[in-house]
């Protein structure tokens, strides 16, 4: 009788060394986490050797970090981890053989969204790899982000053809999907609770065991391996939601003449017992690698999983993927307010120069995936304007030209356009740029509320912000 896979982890014994595949935003810092424990002996971290990331391999074996943004603690814990000799990084994929437990943290980007076609090409390749050095009684974890039905399901077959083995009886296979935010990826994994989802109980059990550990205020949430994958589709799908719902409001309120923040402030008032209160901030858009897909996930997961049982209202669209398209419509919402300012100002979008303040998705960070400014850059340059992007965070970006030089962005701007919530822009001061700005009446138009109206207008801009009704028509002398 072949012993169940209880029995054969059992054999193996407690979790002594990880792998963790995908040293990125995820991977490393889990991984030092994972180090850090007296719980376990060592981690791999496993990296492509590839031209475009090998670089990290070298870098993280010296205990620095590659990801630039504020990351608090995470350089000093991974120093910690190597100078203790319980971290180190490869692309000696073989490794994998030697781990009780391999977690995966790949992109998970679509091809198509229109379709639902997701491009797991990277993620399968994670999978086949550790398909081909599984052992009995290891543990695999997928922590992307991923349509519903792919660990029970495609996943759980790549491992089972690469192997031999049987997920359930040979080895534990479990979701446990990341739930971080760029400059906090320390905190939010000690702290959030944890969505374990097994494929079964013996691997919800092993998966458990493997996030306890690193966990703090945080704790393990069991369930099954779909419903994890639905969890993490539908909370950024949510928020995706909440914040379409408010720029659909801001958009009213622009249209109304009045200020999007004095009907929050009081929406918001109204408190008490089972009264809650969501409302987000509108802005330029959504950006990232999260809330720009993960609605599609859930899209492409009931679309798989639950084609024949949906009942729906014939003919209308999805609510979520109704919730994307007006959060992907901010961005150029943004470029009429700065064809509506600069026509305020006598001027138009042809020809003139627009100064582009940040170009990475979220405040105080280097994350410049999918940005909402690069939707605005591309149509305001094929509106014909000339487009100098300033970012304090942002290294590089394929086939724009980015600058750190905040004066020289700005100098001759006929419009200055703010797209991310960097702290520096919450200090512009209206009449050094005033100065230095296009000599005739030059717009501001404020895509994340981070300055103030009457002191940019009373230095003789034209003001044009998003959700401010109130201000977007104000009087020019
Ligand atoms: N945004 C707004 N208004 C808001 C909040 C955000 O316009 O009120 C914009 C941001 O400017 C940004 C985008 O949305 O462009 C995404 O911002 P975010 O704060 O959601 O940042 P993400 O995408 O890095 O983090 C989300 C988080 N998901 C949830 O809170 C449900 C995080 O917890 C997840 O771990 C992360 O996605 C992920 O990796 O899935």
């Amino acid at each position: 009788m072949k012993p169940s896979l209880a029995h054969v982890i059992a054999e193996r014994g407690p979790i002594r060394k990880i792998g963790v595949i995908g040293m990125g935003y995820v991977g490393i810092p889990a991984a030092a986490l994972f180090a850090d424990s007296p719980a376990f002996g060592h981690v791999y971290g496993f990296q492509r050797d590839s031209p475009s990331s090998g670089y990290k391999i070298a870098m993280l074996n010296r205990g620095e970090s590659p990801l630039k943004g504020e990351e608090p603690g995470l350089e000093d814990l991974l120093a910690k981890v190597v100078t203790a000799g319980k971290f180190s990084c490869t692309s000696d994929f073989s490794k994998i053989g030697e781990c009780d437990a391999v977690t995966l943290a790949i992109q998970t980007p679509f091809l198509d969204k229109k379709d639902l076609l997701p491009d797991f090409s990277a993620l399968y390749e994670g999978v086949k790899n550790v398909g081909h050095y599984l052992k009995p009684g290891m543990l695999v974890v997928l922590e992307s982000t991923i349509t519903p039905g792919t660990t029970a399901g495609i996943a759980r077959e790549i491992l089972e053809k690469e192997s031999g083995l049987i997920a359930g009886k040979d080895f534990a296979l479990a979701h446990a999907p990341e739930r971080v935010m760029v400059g906090r990826l320390i905190r939010n994994i000690r702290e959030h609770d944890r969505i374990v989802g097994g494929i079964d109980d013996v691997s919800t059990k092993r998966a458990t065991e493997l996030y306890s550990p690193i966990l703090t205020i945080g704790k393990v949430i069991p369930m099954s391996a779909t419903a994890a994958e639905v969890t993490k589709t539908t909370e950024n799908t949510f928020r995706d939601l909440q914040i379409a719902a408010v720029n659909e409001l801001a958009l009213y309120c622009e249209a109304m003449g009045i200020n999007f923040y004095d009907v929050r402030t009081g929406v918001d008032s109204l408190k008490g017992e089972g009264i809650t209160r969501a409302m987000l901030w509108p802005g330029a858009g959504v950006g990232g690698h999260c809330l720009t897909k993960d609605t599609f996930h859930l899209e492409r997961g009931v679309q798989v999983l639950g084609k024949d049982r949906l009942d729906y209202p014939a003919g209308e669209p999805s609510l979520y993927v109704l919730a994307r398209h007006i959060n992907d419509f901010m961005p150029r919402h943004m470029l009429t307010l700065t064809r509506q300012g600069l026509e305020r100002a006598g001027k138009e979008l042809k020809g003139s120069k627009i100064a582009l303040l940040g170009w990475a998705f979220l405040g105080n960070s280097d994350d410049a995936r999918d940005p909402p400014s690069e939707m605005f850059y591309e149509l305001a340059r094929e509106a014909g304007a000339k487009i100098t992007i300033h970012d304090p965070w942002v290294e590089s970006y394929p086939g724009i030209t980015l600058t750190k030089d905040q004066m020289g962005a700005v100098k001759g701007a006929d419009a200055v356009v703010i797209f991310t919530g960097h702290n520096e822009y919450r200090h512009l001061d209206p009449r050094e740029l005033r100065r230095v700005c296009c000599s005739g009446r030059p717009v501001m138009v404020d895509g994340r509320n981070v300055i103030d109206p009457d002191a940019f207008i009373s230095a003789g801009f034209v003001y044009k912000g998003i959700g401010r009704g109130d201000k977007n028509g104000h009087g020019i002398w």
